[in-house]
């Protein structure tokens, strides 16, 4: 999904078209973007839903620059472990809840975000 890394950019410029202001932090939790990253300074946030082993939007890589946040808000249909390597981040997820994870960006390099229940892929984060 070549398109995927310039999600940030493009839903900027939707905001800047009056879809949601840029600036506000998402206090709809999402309703108006449901599998959309926006951006909020130094913070981007990107939406997982889970659906027994469907992962929506499809796993991907997603480019974070050292010193930036990536939060990450995951619903499943099912109770999981959400644990992303390298930043030695975990969350439990309840059934129909969304977990948040926060990712900021230290060490450059290629992590993977999973589910443990079933072993899910849910993105690579690609610190540069
Ligand atoms: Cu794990």
């Amino acid at each position: 999904m070549p398109a995927f890394r310039a999600l940030p950019y493009a839903v900027c410029v939707l905001a800047l078209a009056g879809v949601a202001a840029c600036s506000s932090s998402s206090a709809t939790d999402g309703a108006a973007t449901p599998a959309g990253v926006s951006s909020t300074g130094s913070v981007e946030r990107l939406e997982v839903t889970i659906k027994g082993t469907t992962v929506t939007p499809a796993p991907a890589q997603v480019e974070l620059p050292v010193g930036s946040t990536l939060e990450l808000v995951v619903t499943s249909d099912h109770d999981d472990e959400l644990h992303a390597h390298g930043f030695e981040a975990e969350a439990e997820i309840k059934a129909g809840v969304p977990a948040t994870l926060r990712l900021t960006a230290k060490e450059p390099g290629s992590y993977e975000v999973e589910t443990h229940e079933p072993a899910l892929t849910l993105l690579t984060v690609a610190v540069r």
